[in-house]
């Protein structure tokens, strides 16, 4: 008989150095007990974050031989998780491989990786995102950043701006693309502007969440998807919606105060390897809230 590991099909680019992308997605799931099955869309030197130069080897043509294989071993997925997309033809791939392998008890997560600080990734045009809005019709979660969510909604929102009825609206408008639910990291808090929260909702059960935590000035690349993947390891393990996001909040925090203490490079990402045994360690919740 077969062990009972749970399974993510994670679509991703490889980035050698840097831990962003399946470099951070592979050690965090394997720490929470999920096998990680990666369908790579680029190979990179490094990420894009913070680097002058990096070399990319664009993998659109492999993906779907890859994919036919998949099918050929019927192989099934406990949750499909997508992330940053080399090119526009990658969104068709994936939508087809969530028509595949998509299910009514599996969970199919979309983050939305475009950009960051209010800005585009240095790789992406305009032209990703009605792609991505076509995309997330698909998920039944999706991850975006604030920046990704303003972009999502054509919004630009300044952060003295963006209260709970105003997180509410942007929230109930991205989960009308069609996900159940919708979670925005990196939200301002008006009230504590030295805070920024994690906003969540959940369409099905009409609950709105927020997680907040001490804001530090520093933007280490790969944190979108060190947090989706604790979030998808805690809600595989589980927890309810709230917990899995207190979790994965307080885990990006922990590794985000660990890197800034000893002022360590931005590009390289958070200390990642120091940290990943809390995933392992009883979980004390912090403080989520009802919004
Ligand atoms: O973590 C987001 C990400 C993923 N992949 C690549 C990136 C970035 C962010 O900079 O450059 C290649």
């Amino acid at each position: 008989m077969y062990g009972t590991i749970k399974k993510v099909a994670a679509i991703h680019d490889l980035s050698g150095f840097g831990r962003s992308s399946l470099t951070a997605i592979i050690p965090t799931l394997s720490s929470m007990g999920i096998q990680v099955c990666p369908l790579p869309t680029a190979i990179l030197s490094n990420h894009t974050g913070g680097f002058e130069t990096y070399s990319y080897v664009d993998l659109t043509d492999t993906m779907d031989d890859f994919i036919d294989q998949w099918k050929q071993l019927d192989l099934h997925f406990e949750a499909i998780y997508s992330g940053f997309l080399g090119s526009t033809r990658q969104i068709d791939i994936v939508s087809r491989f969530i028509d595949h392998f998509g299910t009514e008890d599996n969970l199919v997560v979309v983050d939305p990786v475009m950009g960051d600080n209010g800005a585009l990734y240095s790789s992406f045009t305009d032209a990703i995102i009605p792609e991505m809005r076509r995309l997330i019709q698909k998920a039944d979660l999706i991850t975006p950043n604030f920046t990704e969510a303003g972009y999502l909604l054509d919004e630009s929102c300044a952060c003295q701006q963006f209260d709970d009825s105003t997180a509410k609206d942007w929230l109930r408008r991205l989960s009308d693309f069609g996900p159940r639910i919708v979670v925005i990291t990196s939200a301002p808090d008006m009230a504590n502007p030295q805070n920024t929260n994690v906003v969540a909702y959940d369409k099905q059960d009409n609950t709105f969440w927020k997680v907040g935590c001490r804001y530090i000035p520093a933007a280490y690349p790969g944190t979108g998807d060190t947090f989706t993947s604790v979030l998808i390891g805690s809600l595989l393990q589980g927890d309810s919606l709230p917990v899995a996001l207190d979790r994965a909040t307080q885990f990006i925090s922990q590794c985000i105060k660990a890197s800034y203490g000893c002022n360590y490079p931005k590009r390289n990402g958070v200390l990642l390897e120091k940290e990943l045994g809390i995933l392992n360690m009883p979980v004390l919740i912090s403080g989520y809230e009802m919004m």
